[in-house]
């Protein structure tokens, strides 16, 4: 079965128990989180050979994050602790979160600066063998807005995986308190020539060079629930410009008042736009649900789904990760995936 590999930073999660919110809690739940992290970790639980490459410090909180990904049949090895002297500050980046509740939106106070991933000079690590004997690899938007460094080494581990004809997955994953929508813009419009499957980019954003013309009936920008025609028209710009793009997918949220929310997708993959079963549930927690539907849609290019299943299982995928608390989507097999996905609610007993 396909190897793959993801690289970004893990990170301690501190959540108020019972949707409280971070003003009158008096006690915070402990887990580990991060975009990447959270798709090795799902791509492991439906037995995926699955590598995450991470810094974290040489402490127990680092260790403690190691281990709950080990736990989960995520390949740790290449990771690196860093030791005292190599790294001024040894922080493990952490994040609060005030889970929402009904229309009150979750909220999310990073406290990551200076951490152990951040302040790591990466010039040093050997992206040649990093990278060798993989078939698959996944990176996200949010590693190269924590530092100069790690936008670097993120471009460099996009040529390398190129040179290996290794296939690459991009988010943008676009974190405002990270970066301006500007600097991200411009990131990603370096990656885009090496990506085959392509999540969580606007991509007329991208055009800052477009003129009116060119953008048609988009230029008032890409509407936040699109018709299918409308995502058809604009993932056709899109791959105009990046031919070397696959497939993009788009998971679009219709929010309803209260608890009560929608989720359908878009794709775009050999050459035709597929759009999923619209899915409506109560949300435990979101938090992760795009690195679900990443990590779905992974998942099934990898075992050869046909396009409707593909897209399908993606969104099943995220839909299931709203009913679980803590940012990883622990499934138990593909089929719980496949049996949501199939409106197959049956207790097996
Ligand atoms: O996608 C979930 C992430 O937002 C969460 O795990 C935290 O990685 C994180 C980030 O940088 O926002």
């Amino acid at each position: 079965s396909p190897k793959f590999i993801t690289i970004g930073e893990v990170m301690l999660r501190l959540t108020p128990p019972n949707y409280d919110k971070i003003r009158v809690a008096t006690s915070f739940d402990a887990s580990y989180g991060g975009s990447e992290a959270n798709i090795a970790l799902a791509l492991a639980n439906l037995g995926i050979d699955s590598t995450f490459f991470t810094v974290v410090p040489d402490n127990s909180l680092g260790k403690s994050a190691v281990r709950m990904l080990r736990s989960n049949d995520v390949h740790c090895t290449p990771i690196i602790l860093t030791t005292p002297d190599e790294t001024p500050t040894h922080r493990l980046g952490t994040y609060y979160l005030e889970t929402g509740y009904g229309i009150r939106p979750s909220q999310v106070i990073y406290d990551r600066k200076h951490s152990a991933f951040s302040e790591y000079d990466f010039s040093k690590v050997d992206i040649d063998a990093l990278l060798c004997d993989y078939d698959w690899l996944h990176l996200s938007g949010i590693t190269p807005a924590l530092s100069k460094s790690c936008a670097d080494f993120i471009l460099r581990c996009l040529e390398v995986a190129k040179e290996k004809n290794i296939t690459v997955s991009f988010d943008g994953n676009f974190r405002s308190t990270l970066w301006t929508w500007e600097e991200a813009r411009d990131f990603c419009t370096l990656c885009l020539p090496y990506v085959d499957v392509l999540f969580g980019i606007e991509p007329y954003h991208l055009y800052k060079d477009d003129n009116d013309h060119e953008k048609g009936d988009l230029k008032d920008g890409v509407p936040f629930q699109p018709s299918f025609k409308q995502q058809d028209q604009i993932f056709r710009h899109f791959v105009s410009r990046y031919p070397n793009i696959k497939c993009i997918a788009r998971h679009v949220r219709y929010a309803h008042s209260g608890s009560e929310n929608s989720l359908k997708a878009f794709m775009w993959y050999q050459g035709e736009t597929t759009e999923s079963k619209l899915f409506t549930f109560n949300i435990l927690d979101r938090v992760g649900g795009g690195d679900a539907f990443a990590s779905g849609l992974i998942y099934a290019m990898m075992n050869g789904y046909d396009a409707d299943e593909m897209i399908n299982f993606a969104v099943a995928s995220s839909v299931i990760k709203h009913t679980i608390r803590g940012d990883a989507n622990i499934t138990d097999n593909a089929e719980t995936i496949r049996n949501l996905m199939n409106m197959n609610y049956d207790i097996k007993r």
